[in-house]
């Protein structure tokens, strides 16, 4: 193939170094910058996550019980400025009842309070998993300044179990990520002591600190298997 180099300066970059890794060096090519610049992130990005669920018996051969499921997604656009939850931290009572009970109030009105604070932009609702492996998605808008994603659900039946992010900021290296996987551990929020799936309402007096699970029942060997993962993907 024959190329018609133009005489100015002006060779769009991109193609240059196109033209180049084809080949080699051209006697027209620039000397590259030393800091390529970094792209100024859209104000408005639109993302689908997807939560694939793969808790199962094929996953947890352990124990597993007969309805594995998960409640309904919810979550926040925010500021880094706000934390809904955090490992080693309380739960707030919004996430002590999606974790117990799989609600969706009042962490909702909990988001609403940073809202109004101008802490948060967006509530996030989405379905659950009636029935574990599957998977659901959720499509929402994120602004440059609120660019950090917090969205958890209920491992059920369980005492206070949960999967989730906290604070997932799309914005990587001054742009919006194109995909993000996120592999989901399970949580125990502290606020209930049941040690299965099943286990009677136990108040854990006082609250322990949100932490990983590493024993009961979801134990497979000698470490807790994920139970599934969030990809997030940029539409537009
Ligand atoms: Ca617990």
């Amino acid at each position: 193939m024959e190329l018609k180099m133009p005489r100015s300066g002006a060779f769009p970059s991109l193609l240059l170094l196109a033209l180049m890794g084809c080949g080699g060096s051209s006697p027209l090519a620039p000397t590259p910058p030393a800091l390529a610049p970094t792209p100024n992130p859209a104000a408005v990005a639109r993302y689908r996550v997807t939560f694939d669920a793969s808790w199962s018996a094929l996953s947890h051969p352990t124990d597993i019980p007969r309805n594995p499921h998960f409640s309904r997604l919810i979550g926040a656009t925010h500021k880094p400025t706000v934390r809904f939850w955090e490992a080693g931290g309380p739960a707030s009572e919004g996430i002590r009842l999606m974790a117990e009970q799989g609600r969706t109030t009042p962490l909702d009105t909990e988001v609403e309070a940073a809202i109004t604070a101008g802490q948060a932009q967006r509530v996030l609702v989405g379905d659950g998993i009636d029935r574990s492996p599957d998977r659901v998605s959720l499509e929402f808008e994120i602004s440059r300044d609120f660019s950090l994603d917090t969205l958890v659900s209920m491992l059920a039946p369980s005492p206070d179990w949960f999967v989730g992010v906290s604070g997932l900021n799309l914005i990587e290296n001054g742009d919006w990520v194109a995909e993000k996987v996120v592999v989901l551990q399970p949580w125990d929020a502290g606020t209930d002591s049941g040690e299965t799936f099943s286990s009677a309402d136990l108040r854990t007096t006082p609250p322990e600190p949100i932490h990983l699970i590493g024993t009961g029942p979801l134990l497979v060997g000698a470490s807790v298997p994920p139970v599934g993962t969030f990809t997030f993907r940029r539409l537009n």
